[in-house]
Order: structure tokens, then sequence, then C-alpha cells
């Protein structure tokens, strides 16, 4: 206790604002919907269909009803295995009422990687798209659930055999929807990550968390999100991840704006529809910074509806700031900084608040409010005052429960007083901004995309041919990060550079894929056997790292 006194602590320079984070998820999201029922809440960019709140509200609750009568209970987990679209929005919604969880995945990741997925959160209903059902059926060590035996898939087009259709759920009667009594604490959404160290996780969100997540952002006299009715937030980046998730879907549903639903990123189509839906506030990826900043379509197109633009989950280098602003003049651009495990929004950009104060290029923002911030000696653990840079610790209501079923990575992350470790390095400067300038946990980040190293190490020495591995980032100019590895071949057999790159990409994501591979005779570890990541980043700096 006398280090918590001791604490340098950082906090929002917004006042604290009580948070009504006693309520179930979806009560709290559609607590002032009448207010604006009969405005858009999604819109369908490929289709122009547009739903209203109260259909968005009625829908969810039929879908709701729908995944009770086949068999879904309170705490029983759905995995949503979709791209963007209306349909992703009512089954979340949907299986918060009924008090159950939802997982989500990407719709393209390979069987295998749906399948680690779909056995640790032992999923009930999987809600997904014909084309992804093969994915399902597969089940690379043939030992899992088989569709309609242990779960049962619903796709929101055509039904393969033994699927159903969307409409099953969507067409039953919202007056049966069940009767729960949901605690705060209770999950509601079930990402996965791989944290700081190892394999992804399920990270388990309450409604808690995630209502004190979303109220830091959009709620109170002063939001440090300022969103209202009028705002149609551009919603291209994956629902999949908790960036989208959050603080586009969610933060739109309470505060009353309109989506607009992209299902992948698309240049042209992206211009189109921000000129054609007046679109206002953007959230953004520093990938797509860069299209908007460079590409040469940009200028045939009026961007001039876009008040807010919001960049995240990976650094945005200054000069694409400034190269971005050009573009947008009249637009206010910023960062937010967020960790799935931190539920997830660390800090937010001020310049995005009712009443706004000025920020610098750069900065991630500012704490949100409501939590506190600190910065520790990763070494000693000592918390550090401004301007110094170390580990960025949050607490506050909205972090993560912990881990599903795995107390001892939760207890590594989470400490004992409450502080959840990011295994960020940044410091907070006088003016409250929190900058980011590295990362000492493990995960790499392609286009702000996940890629665990240790998943990728696992399927490494798995082949015959391979002693040993190790997996880092390298440096990308367009992805940010890109993983390369370091591999020791068995004694006496031949392996090329290809071979172990086809070996990967068969298995994973395209953006797991390795981008090099180094041939090593041995992995530096350290004497209890950990991988020393950081001399093989250092390698990696030097001319010729074999
Ligand atoms: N600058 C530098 C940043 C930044 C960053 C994240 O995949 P995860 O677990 O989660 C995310 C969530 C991002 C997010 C959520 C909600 C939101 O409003 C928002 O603001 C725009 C962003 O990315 O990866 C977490 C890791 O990603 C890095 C950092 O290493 C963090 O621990 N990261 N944001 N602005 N790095």
């Amino acid at each position: 206790m006398a280090n918590q006194i001791d604490d340098h602590v950082f906090r929002s320079k917004l006042p604290e604002i009580p948070i009504s984070n006693h309520l179930p998820l979806h009560t709290y999201c559609f607590e002032n919907y009448s207010q604006f029922a009969d405005r858009p809440c999604l819109i369908v960019g490929s289709t122009n269909k547009t739903y209203s709140f109260a259909e968005t509200h009625l829908i969810s609750r039929k879908v709701g009803a729908g995944f009770a009568h086949l068999g879904l209970k309170q705490g029983d987990v759905v995995m949503i295995l979709l791209q963007n679209c209306a349909e992703f929005m009512f089954s979340f919604l949907g299986a918060s009422m009924v008090g159950a969880v939802t997982t989500t995945a990407n719709p393209f990741y390979t069987s295998a990687e749906v399948f680690k997925q779909l056995n640790a959160s032992k999923a009930k209903i999987v809600v997904t798209q014909a084309q992804y059902v093969d994915k399902l059926r597969d089940c690379p060590d043939g030992q899992a659930a088989k569709i309609g035996e242990g779960f049962t898939v619903i796709t929101i087009d055509d039904p393969p055999e033994n699927c159903m259709h969307f409409s099953v759920v969507s067409e039953a009667n919202e007056s049966e929807l069940p009767e729960v009594s949901i605690n705060s604490d209770d999950p509601v959404a079930l990402p996965f990550s791989s944290g700081t160290t190892g394999l992804p996780k399920g990270v388990v969100l309450t409604h808690k968390s995630l209502i004190t997540s979303v109220a830091q952002q959009v709620d109170g006299e002063n939001p440090n999100l300022h969103l209202t009715p009028d705002d149609v937030v551009l919603c291209v980046l994956p629902l999949f991840h908790i960036y989208s998730l959050n603080s586009v879907l969610l933060c739109s549903l309470r505060a009353g704006a309109a989506v607009l639903l992209m299902k992948k990123f698309e240049i042209g189509a992206l211009l189109e529809l921000i000129q054609r839906y007046r679109v206002s506030v953007a959230a953004v990826v520093p990938p797509l910074v860069l299209a908007l900043a460079k590409n040469p379509m940009v200028e045939s197109f009026d961007l001039s509806s876009i008040r807010v633009v919001l960049s995240g989950a990976a650094p945005l280098g200054k000069e694409l700031e400034a190269a971005l602003r050009s573009r947008v003049p009249q637009a206010m651009l910023g960062q937010g900084y967020g960790m799935t495990e931190a539920g997830p929004v660390l800090s937010m950009c001020l310049a995005f608040a009712k009443q706004p104060f000025p920020t610098k290029s750069g900065s991630c923002g500012t704490v949100v409010r409501n939590a506190e911030l600190k910065v520790v000696d990763p070494e000693t653990g000592c918390s550090l005052g401004r301007n110094q840079p170390g580990e960025i610790c949050i607490r506050g209501q909205q972090i993560m429960k912990g881990y599903l079923n795995d107390p001892d990575a939760t207890a590594s992350t989470i400490d004992v007083d409450g502080w959840l470790h990011t295994g960020d390095i940044g410091y907070v400067d006088d003016d409250e901004e929190v900058f980011i300038v590295d990362r000492v946990k493990e995960l790499i980040k392609f286009k702000g995309f996940q890629v665990p190293p240790a998943e990728l190490e696992a399927i490494l020495v798995s082949h015959p041919s391979i002693a040993d591995a190790a997996v880092v980032p390298q440096k990308d100019d367009v992805a940010g990060e890109v993983p390369v590895a370091f591999v020791v071949r068995s004694n006496g057999f031949e392996l090329t550079e290809e071979a172990v790159k086809e070996f990967i990409s068969k298995q994973v994501v395209f953006y797991k894929r390795l981008h090099k591979v180094y041939f090593v005779h041995a992995i530096p570890k350290s004497p209890s056997g950990k991988i020393l990541r950081k001399d093989l980043r250092a390698k990696l700096a030097e001319k010729t790292p074999e």
C-alpha cells in the first residue's frame, strides 16, 4: 500500500461523471433511443438499406427471442463470424438481451483458427455467411463438436446443409424474449487477444466494463467524443475487433448517431459513401489514413462533411497526420489508444470533446474520465512522473474481468491493486497528453491487426524439420510492422525460406504470414528459457541478421 500512496496517478481533464453501469449493456445503449427512434441507426453501404433505432431495437429483441428458442441460455456463447453488416449488430444485441455472451471472430480466419476460438469459447450458436461454413465443417484435429451436434450454424444468406437462415431468429416473436436477471459483472463480450504474452485468450468484458468504456467516451455534459444524432459514423473497421465494436457501434448507438456499415475497405467505394451519406466521423487505422492522405482518387470526392478523424490501434506518424490534414482541413484529427483487455479505451483525443481542448500532433489523447493511468518503470515497478517513459498501466471499472479460464495470465496482467499492465511504453506530458513510444510486449501489429508471435512459433516448431523458432516484428512503411521468423533447422534437414513461409500461410489468416525467414544456429534465450526478443529485434536492425 505504501507504494500506492507514492503513485503518480494521471486523470482526465474532464470531471468524473455518474455512469449507469448497473444496467445491462443493451438497456444502457438504448436508454435514450425514444428521442431518436425514427432516425437512421444502421445504414448498409452495399445496399443502401437503412434501419431506424426503433427497427434495430425490435429486430434485436426478435433475434434474442429466436436465440432463446434455439436453446441459448444465459451465460451461453454466440460466435459472430461475419464481415460488417446489420445482422452483426442484431446478433450482438440479441445475445446481450438473453444474458448471453458474444465472441467475435475474423471471417478470414482459417478453419484451424476459427476452431481454436470456437472450442475455447464453447460457442453454442455461430452466426455467419454461407461462404464461411466450410471452415466450420472440417475441424483440423477432428475432435471438436460438429455442426448441428455441438453447435448450431445460422447464415445471413442461403443456408447450406445443416444450417438455418437468419430469418429463423430475426422473425421470432419478440414478446417471447425470456426475462433474465443480468448482473453488471456478467460477461457480455468475449473478444480474443494475446495480451502481453502467449497465445490468444478470451477477454471477458462484462456489461459493466463496456458501459463504463462507452460512457467514458460519449456521456456527460462535455463528452470526450462528442457524437450526436446528426452524425454519420463510418464503420469500415471490422466489428470483430473491439475498436470498431465499442467506439463505433456501441458509442453511436448510445449517442443516437447513424452507423454507415462497410463490409471491407475499398478506396473508391469508401470515398463514394463518405460523399453520398455525408459521413461526419471517420474511425480509421493508420493504413487507412495513408490511403486517404495519399491516394489521388481522394481529390475527386467531396469530403467536406468530415468533422472528426479518429485513428488508433497502431502508431500514427506525425508526417502522415500532416498529410491527411491537407486533405481534410476542416476536420479535427486525433488518436485514441486502446487495448482489448482495457475495455478497450485508455485515452482519447480531447479535441473531440463537445468543448474541445487544444491537443498536440502525435499524442494518443488524454486518459479517459473515471479512470486512473500511471506510468511505471518496467525494472523497478515504481511509478514515474511527467515526461518519463515507462509501462502504461490503467485502472477503472472499464477493464476486463480477466482472461477466460486463465487465472495465471489474468494475474500477470492485472496486479493485486487492480492495475492493468499494457506492455506499452509511453509517457504523459505537461498537458496530460499520452505519448506511446514503444511496445515491450511480444505482440506484433500488422495494420492494427494482432499477430501473436507465440502462435506462429507453435506452428513453426510443429514442422518436422524445425528444431526451434522465434517470431519478431520488423518495421514496415505500409503495415507498420510485419512478422519475420528466426528458424533453427533440425539436424541434417534441408528447408528453404519459401517452404517455411508456405507452411505458415496455409494455416493462418493473411496478416499473420511471415515476410522473411532467417535461418540461424540457435535462438537466444534467457536462463529460464524465455526468447530474448530484444536481441532478435536488435539483430534485425543490423543489415544481415543471419
Ligand atoms: N498508438 C500506438 C495508438 C494505439 C496503439 C493501440 O488489438 P488490441 O488489443 O486493441 C486495440 C484497440 C484500439 C482502440 C480501441 C478503441 C478506440 O477508441 C481506439 O481509439 C481510436 C483504439 O488496438 O491492441 C492493443 C495494442 O495496440 C497498440 C498498443 O500496443 C496496444 O497495447 N495501440 N492504439 N493509438 N499503439
